[in-house]
């Protein structure tokens, strides 16, 4: 009697829990949420923290290059929608027309110009610096954006290998150009968009160019961004005294058209789609640095997803720094040099001093 009562319990149990399709639905609604839960945690992780404070930069000069697409682009639409007076400065003018309009749609900033810029080419940065000098009396924020990664090897119009060319000598020589003004400008601050592909890198110093042996991604790529660390560190010695702050960052990541010259990586596309950042995502610890008081006096420092990272040895490297920047400025044609066609860019840089 006690037996037969036990087991219609448990079949009455086991009708009401399992046997239902209500009690299959509610299971399988719960797996659900629990899946589309994880898999917004795992997107929060990747897409990193936001720049939450909303301080405004109104009227501040701001130029962003390569900001025609990508990390740039949403750095420059937030710039202008917090008050900029924004210089885009692209290689490709009906690019940057597109996107500027665009800015301005979105954003309402009428202060938004598009500038031609090719850091592949030497007298392209010489002249956009010039034109700016004579429009504008000051400039508070230059943010070194552009880049190229892992293309074939191709020299520059002056005869670089260009990714050390466009990412490191063409904003080296940018930014020498602007330093006067950004001095003058002070508080004011320079923000590098480096990578941590950098851990990779090291200075060839006897084949800087890729000359003897061309490695795409580990080595040029790699030896750029590196360049752009070391160089950010200097710029920091070199500015200690003054209010200008130089900063750089790995931006994480980032679904961009910097892949647009590695297409044996379409395969992991999808894969790659889950564990890459939105540009805007991307663009965060640059606007981190760009728009953030405290960068008014910390300088120096390599950050990513908002925090200030450590730096490998050969990122510390204060010889090499020295050895780069004196290099880059023999290169770029900022220094004196025994070679005399060199003399002459000399002189067009003093020409662009005194007009200030
Ligand atoms: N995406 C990532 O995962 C990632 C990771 C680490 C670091 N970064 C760095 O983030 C920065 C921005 O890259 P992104 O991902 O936004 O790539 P992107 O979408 O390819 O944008 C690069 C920008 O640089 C411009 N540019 C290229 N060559 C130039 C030149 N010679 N003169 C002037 N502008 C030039 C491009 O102009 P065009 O459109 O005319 O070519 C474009 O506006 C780069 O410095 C890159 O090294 C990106
Ligand atoms: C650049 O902007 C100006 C307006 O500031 C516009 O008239 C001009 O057409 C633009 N340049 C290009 C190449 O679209
Ligand atoms: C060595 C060097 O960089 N020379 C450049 C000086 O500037 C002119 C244009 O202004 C270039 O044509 C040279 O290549």
């Amino acid at each position: 009697m006690d037996n037969f009562n036990v087991d219609n319990d448990r079949d009455q149990v086991k009708r009401l829990c399992f046997e239902g399709a209500w009690a299959w639905f509610l299971e399988i609604c719960f797996w659900c949420c629990v899946i589309a839960f994880v898999m917004y945690l795992l997107r929060r992780v990747f897409e990193g923290p936001f720049y939450r404070r909303t301080n405004r930069i109104d009227g501040k000069v701001v130029i962003v290059t390569g900001c025609n697409t990508g990390i740039g682009k949403e750095t420059a639409l937030e710039l202008a929608r917090r008050g900029a007076r924004l210089y885009m400065a692209c290689r490709d003018a009906a690019r940057c027309e597109a996107a500027r309009l665009e800015i301005i749609e979105r954003t309402q900033n009428p202060n938004v110009f598009n500038r031609t810029l090719d850091l592949a080419s030497l007298s392209s940065v010489r002249q956009f610096a010039e034109r700016f000098l004579a429009e504008e009396d000051r400039l508070d924020i230059l943010i070194n954006n552009a880049g190229v990664m892992a293309t074939p090897r191709k020299l520059t119009v002056d005869g670089f290998e260009q990714q050390l060319g466009i990412n490191h000598l063409g904003h080296f020589l940018l930014t020498n150009l602007l330093l006067d003004r950004l001095k003058k400008s002070a508080p004011s601050r320079i923000v590098v968009v480096s990578s941590a592909a950098y851990m990779f890198g090291r200075i060839n110093k006897n084949d800087l160019n890729s000359e003897k042996k061309y490695w795409p991604f580990f080595g040029a790529y790699a030896q750029s961004k590196l360049a752009n660390i070391l160089f950010t560190r200097k710029l920091a010695e070199l500015l200690k005294d003054t209010s200008v702050t130089a900063n750089c960052l790995h931006p994480g990541i980032v679904r961009t058209e910097l892949m647009r010259y590695n297409n044996c990586l379409c395969f992991l596309k999808t894969i790659f789609h889950l564990i890459t950042r939105s540009p805007k995502a991307g663009a965060q610890t640059t606007l981190y640095l760009a728009l953030d008081p405290k960068f008014d006096a910390l300088s120096g420092g390599y950050y990513e997803y908002m925090l200030r990272l450590p730096l490998l040895p050969w990122a510390r490297n204060k010889e090499m720094a020295n050895w780069l920047w004196e290099e880059s400025e023999k290169m770029v044609g900022l220094k004196h040099n025994d070679d005399e066609s060199k003399l002459t860019n000399i002189t067009t840089v003093q020409v662009i001093k005194d007009e200030q």
